[in-house]
């Protein structure tokens, strides 16, 4: 039995501004304090879904966050009524006031690390998640328990939900922007799928000089234990420090994967050759078959201009009404770049991908979050797929609702002054819940 690979975007919320809090994010860092335009974002990733959805891949959409986090605000010591609080940290401490009002949790890629265990420990052949305790920055580190509850609206008992590793900064994780699945051909004989889990980290020696790497090793470590996967089937690869000084704070911003293809930039990874002949020793071993890589050269695309690109941030899929390789969407940075295109265009030519789809996704992009950024993937079975919130898998008419709702309520402009009106933060409250509503959720007042 194949398992079908759902993909789980969150719908970008009204708060949507570029506050320059991603910790080693560039393009963040570079946008900070530009005005954005979430009901363009939030246009801009629901487009992406029904790409995807087109493709007869199943889509599920999760709600935006409830912003802003008044509880944590509160926690800071900003105290009054909801427009003193919102007054306040505003006026005294604008980063913690941006952190409350993000709307990244709809990078949704960092949301979990997700593994389907072929291990003991009770986990066999279930789809296991660890909620990301995304510990590396304040507006991140907020997410996780409206994450907890989200998944757990959506996937009910279908699937293990874990809650965040706790251990503070020793145990950051950022969810699978760092993880690999690698998939075989073959199954095994109770008909578990044969695939390894590619963990990278960046926090052991050589370290980066400019940034702060986001994940560590000591937690993928936890995380592989808790899903109980073996030894057998499990890599724990080091980011390169290099790549992280040059902005790629996740994995997913040098190297993609799908199924037994991985393509990714010669310095994605410290001790690459090393690391590399481990992989595929590994992925041979257990899945009988030879893994498809392909590394592009430094002089066929430099770091900086893979990360401008983010080509390598593009998201894969394979279609779920045609067998054949993968349709791989790529930011339209891509297209506007004549060597990112033109390895684009070599993979389609030598059938590695069926299709190529350009997709717009300037909003995201500014704060650092392309394609593969935006959504989680899930494997699961027929019958799992059945039992999930049906309510919130994408379909045309779930598109048009949504897409009134962004045009009728989401802000067109925004910068951090207005999300100070506590008249806005009331409208955008209300928006933000016709949403969840449409969507199968409850509203608690
Ligand atoms: O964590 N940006 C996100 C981008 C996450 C991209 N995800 C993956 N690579 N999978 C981050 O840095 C920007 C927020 C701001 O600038 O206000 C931000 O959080």
């Amino acid at each position: 039995m194949t398992l079908i690979e759902i993909q789980m975007d969150r719908l970008v919320g009204p708060t949507h501004h570029f506050g320059g809090l991603g910790v080693g994010n560039v393009a963040s860092r570079d946008h900070a304090g530009q005005v954005s335009n979430p009901a363009a974002a939030a246009i801009q990733g629901l487009e992406k879904m029904q790409c995807v959805a087109e493709l007869s891949v199943p889509q599920f959409v999760l709600p935006p966050h409830v912003r802003p986090d008044f509880a944590f605000l509160r926690s800071m010591g900003f105290s009054g009524d909801d427009a003193s609080v919102l007054a306040r940290a505003h006026d005294e401490s604008p980063w913690i006031f941006s952190a409350a009002m993000s709307s990244s949790a709809m990078w949704t890629a960092n949301a979990a690390t997700v593994t389907r265990s072929s291990g003991g420990q009770g986990t066999r052949g279930r789809t296991t998640i660890t909620v990301a305790n995304l510990y590396a920055s304040l507006h991140r580190a907020i997410e996780p328990s409206q994450t907890v509850d989200d998944l757990g609206a959506l996937f009910g008992d279908t699937v293990e939900i874990l809650p965040p590793l706790c251990g503070g900064a020793a145990m950051r994780d950022e969810g699978a922007a760092n993880q690999m699945r690698l998939l075989g051909d073959s199954m095994d004989s109770d008909s578990t799928e044969r695939a390894i889990d590619v963990f990278v980290f960046g926090d052991q020696p050589p370290m980066p000089n400019a940034f702060w790497p986001r994940q560590t090793q000591a937690s993928f470590d936890a995380i592989a234990r808790r899903h109980g996967l073996s030894p057998s089937d499990v890599c724990f690869v080091k980011q390169h420090p290099r790549a992280i000084d040059a902005g790629a704070f996740h994995n997913d911003v040098v190297a993609m994967s799908h199924r037994n293809l991985l393509i990714h930039h010669e310095r994605a990874f410290a001790n690459s050759t090393f690391s590399m002949q481990a992989i595929e020793a590994k992925f041979a071993q257990r899945t009988a078959s030879v893994l498809n890589r392909i590394e592009v050269s430094e002089s066929t695309l430099s770091l900086d201009d893979a990360i401008s690109t983010y080509l390598f941030n593009s998201q894969i899929v394979s279609p779920g009404n045609a067998d054949g390789p993968p349709v791989i969407l790529c930011p339209v940075q891509v297209q506007r770049h004549p060597v990112a295109k033109s390895l684009v265009d070599e993979w389609l030519a030598s059938g590695v991908f069926s299709q190529v789809v350009y997709v717009d996704l300037g909003q995201s992009m500014a704060g650092g979050g392309g394609p593969a950024c935006l959504r989680l993937r899930v494997p699961v079975d027929e019958s799992e797929l059945a039992w999930i919130n049906q309510r919130a898998r994408w379909t045309p008419r779930l598109h048009q609702s949504i897409q009134q709702i962004i045009r009728d309520g989401y802000p067109t402009s925004v910068t951090l002054i207005d999300l100070a009106s506590i008249d806005f933060i009331r409208h955008i409250g209300r928006v933000r819940d016709q949403i969840a509503v449409q969507l199968g959720r409850e509203i608690r007042s």
